[in-house]
């Protein structure tokens, strides 16, 4: 009784390990095993059915197994030796036979989905094309059909396939949204280096925001490059579009401190939709995160917090590299009135069609 306590007591550690390493794995913002949409329910299904068909070989052979070892003991006294079945016809063509069938079911459907996921939807009317750029540690999301670019959340309509086209500025990086599809490498594709444009196509069912992540290791902020997709209803993502393509919000402050945003800022950000070096700030002040990391409002079904946008626009300005150490921004020497100006204009940067959503007022059209 001793001894078996004392075995017991050393397995807790184990298991409380064990508990800790599992409970990681059920935060349902980033698991594949909470599918969202249509495809990241395809290869849900997939793993099913692998998984479904691997268990029942396991079951049972080792059923089997255990019956054979039970049933078929060397009685005491018993020398006899057993039937030999060495080149059975029938066993052979049994084992040979159950594992092609096997096969067969698993292939099917996983060839039909390969060719479906790999379904090129960039010429498709009815599609929103997006072309994700990825940046040490960011996402640029431009949509070309409307001019618009935006940075770390991606707005898309719910219900319609969005066929994406992936290309990095820098290293390779991996675009990943866990409950909406698999994830794909992002290639350089300038003069410089000819890679793969990859392209890939998802859909989500319903108004809701989802994670995504890098999942190729990048540099020192890897583990920082999240991004958001706030999938919306039709009315809202138009509405969104226009606003998008509205000239941008007039800086807010005095007149020097706007000459030092155009100069200290927008040398690399844009308000505006021409393409530049760092993250678009347009509409910054309705997104789920600064930064791509910190958070405005911990869940979806929680309403985006002012004073936590304006606390990470500082935060984020006055000490990047704590934020993202080794990120391309750097540190911008500013004075307390610069900042409270700047923080202010961007703060309360607003898009009226994200504000709906955040606020969880019902949408356009519901
Ligand atoms: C040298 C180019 C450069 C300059 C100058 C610069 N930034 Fe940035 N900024 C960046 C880059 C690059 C990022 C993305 C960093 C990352 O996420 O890894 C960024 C990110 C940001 C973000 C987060 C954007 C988002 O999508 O969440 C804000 C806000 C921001 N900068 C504000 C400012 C302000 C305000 C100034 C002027 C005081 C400024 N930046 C000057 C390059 C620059
Ligand atoms: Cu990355």
């Amino acid at each position: 009784m001793m001894k078996r306590w004392q075995f017991s007591k050393r397995l807790l550690p184990l298991l409380a390990g064990l508990v800790l390493l599992l409970s990681a794995c059920g935060r349902e913002d980033l698991s594949t095993l909470n599918p969202q949409g249509s495809i990241a329910q395809s290869q849900f299904d997939l793993m099913k059915l692998s998984i479904g068909i691997m268990t029942g070989v396991v079951v049972i052979v080792f059923g089997l197994s255990l019956y054979v070892l039970v049933r078929y003991r060397r009685k005491p006294g018993d020398k006899s030796i057993p039937k030999q079945v060495e080149g059975s016809h029938k066993l052979e063509i049994i084992w040979t036979v159950i594992p092609i069938i096997l096969l067969v079911i698993l292939a099917v459907p996983t060839l039909k989905y390969v060719f479906a996921f790999a379904e090129d939807y960039s010429k498709d009317e009815n599609a929103v094309k997006v072309k994700v750029t990825a940046h040490q540690y960011w996402w640029e999301f431009e949509y070309p059909e409307y001019k618009i670019r935006t940075a770390q959340d991606l707005v898309i309509p719910f219900g319609k396939k969005i066929a994406v086209e992936l290309s990095t500025k820098d290293v390779l990086h991996s675009f990943w949204i866990p409950s909406l599809a698999g994830k794909m490498d992002t290639n350089r594709t300038d003069s410089l280096d000819k890679g793969n444009k990859n392209k890939m196509h998802f859909d989500a069912k319903e108004e809701n925001v989802y994670r995504g992540k890098c999942a190729e290791l990048c540099g020192p902020s890897h583990a920082y490059m999240d991004f958001k997709v706030k999938s919306v209803n039709q009315e809202t993502f138009d509405a969104w579009v226009k606003e998008m393509q509205a000239p941008a919000k007039p800086f807010t402050g005095d007149a020097a401190v706007a000459e030092v945003f155009k100069q200290s800022c927008l040398s690399c950000h844009a308000v505006e939709n021409e393409p530049k070096t760092a993250p678009n700030l347009k509409g910054i002040g309705s997104r789920e995160a600064v930064a791509g990391i910190l958070l405005n409002r911990e869940k979806a079904s929680e309403s985006i917090d002012q004073a936590k946008i304006e606390d990470h626009l500082r935060k984020w300005i006055k000490e990047t590299d704590d934020v993202k150490p080794g990120n391309k921004m750097g540190v911008i020497k500013l004075s307390d009135p610069e900042l409270d100006q700047i923080v202010d204009y961007l703060a309360n940067y607003k898009l009226d069609s994200l504000e709906k959503i955040n606020s969880g007022i019902p949408n356009v059209g519901e």
